[in-house]
């Protein structure tokens, strides 16, 4: 696999300048690319990924103060010059993701694999969902359920992987090869079965009723108090199911204190956003509160909420 520096300097020398293009903003690790924007762009990505041949992007390094364009490259044929426009082809993931607790899974297992291991590279493409660009056709390619994040692995011929859930383990199982942040099934199911639960937990419960709180405290067109009180008290009780959790232990699978794993990441970036879904504070689960607070601290964890940058 390619470093970065030689990542950065491939890109500049394939910098392709469209119609089509639009700026693109780089970040110093990984290569942001710009949603698409037109009905050209939407034809050709979705081409691209029957075609299995991603998004197409150049870049300069930011620090230098510059930008740098992408195009949609190929034609809705896919006859186009897109797999020699690729500005990473090199890059194992491309992550389709917004600013939103189920896109801040998965960038938090990705940078916590890439402190760890030195990889995968990946690339992101911001997608803003205030703008629906998640219900656009190419998306619709990709996830029927239009909905971010999703994955792309390239180098499984674009295989894509969609649900948060199944895309951390997907990543554990291509990616966590020394097993740091999930168990083995094989080498330690019953482990591997706790961790499970604790995701299809969060994944079936916590998201789904914290995401309805948000809904009606702060987008539903009407207020409707009866939707906002059942959410939020939803919310709350689930929090407390934590609290119980989390009482004894420092994590939630795992022997003994438990060990960090991606069950801790599927649920904690939820959790993150507690204010946005109107638990003003976390002094009522105090377990609860301390492991958040032991999450909050990882150096990879504040990456990846920052992840992507662009929106
Ligand atoms: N069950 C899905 C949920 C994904 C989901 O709801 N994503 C939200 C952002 S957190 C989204 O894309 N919302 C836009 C929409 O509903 O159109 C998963 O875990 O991946």
């Amino acid at each position: 696999m390619i470093s970065l520096c030689t990542r950065l300097s491939f890109s500049a020398r394939n910098r392709l300048q469209t119609r089509h293009g639009v700026a693109l903003l780089v970040g110093t690790r990984k290569t942001i690319i710009s949603a698409p924007t037109a009905p050209h762009t939407y034809r050709s990505l979705s081409t691209l990924s029957r075609c299995a041949v991603a998004p197409l992007v150049s870049s300069l390094n930011p620090r230098k103060g510059a930008t740098a364009t992408f195009s949609s490259g190929a034609s809705a044929k896919g006859d186009g010059p897109a797999s020699t426009l690729q500005a990473d082809p090199e890059a194992p993931f491309q992550l389709f993701t917004g600013r939103t607790p189920n896109g801040r899974k998965v960038s938090i297992f990705l940078e916590e694999l890439r402190a760890y291991y030195g990889r995968p590279d990946y690339d992101v493409v911001p997608i803003d969902i205030s703008q629906n660009t998640q219900k656009e056709p190419w998306f619709i390619t990709m996830n029927p359920n239009g909905r971010i994040p999703v994955l792309l692995d390239r180098t499984q011929n674009n295989f894509v992987v969609f649900e948060t859930a199944a895309i951390l383990l997907y990543l554990a199982r291509t990616c966590d090869t020394e097993n740091q942040f999930w168990f083995d099934p094989n080498e330690r199911p019953l482990d591997y079965s706790v961790m499970l639960q604790w995701i299809f937990w969060a994944h079936g419960g916590l998201g789904p009723m914290q995401g309805q709180s948000n809904h009606f405290n702060s987008f539903a067109p009407v207020d409707i108090p009866y939707a906002k009180k059942r959410y939020l008290d939803e919310t709350e009780r689930l929090f407390g199911v934590l609290q119980i959790r989390l009482a004894e232990r420092d994590y939630l699978a795992g022997e003994g204190q438990g060990k960090y794993t991606i069950a801790d990441m599927n649920a904690f970036p939820w959790i993150a956003g507690h204010k946005f879904s109107g638990v003003e504070s976390l002094d009522k689960w105090p377990a609860l509160k301390r492991w958040f607070e032991t999450i909050s601290e990882r150096k990879q964890v504040q990456e990846g909420l920052s992840i992507p940058s662009t929106l």
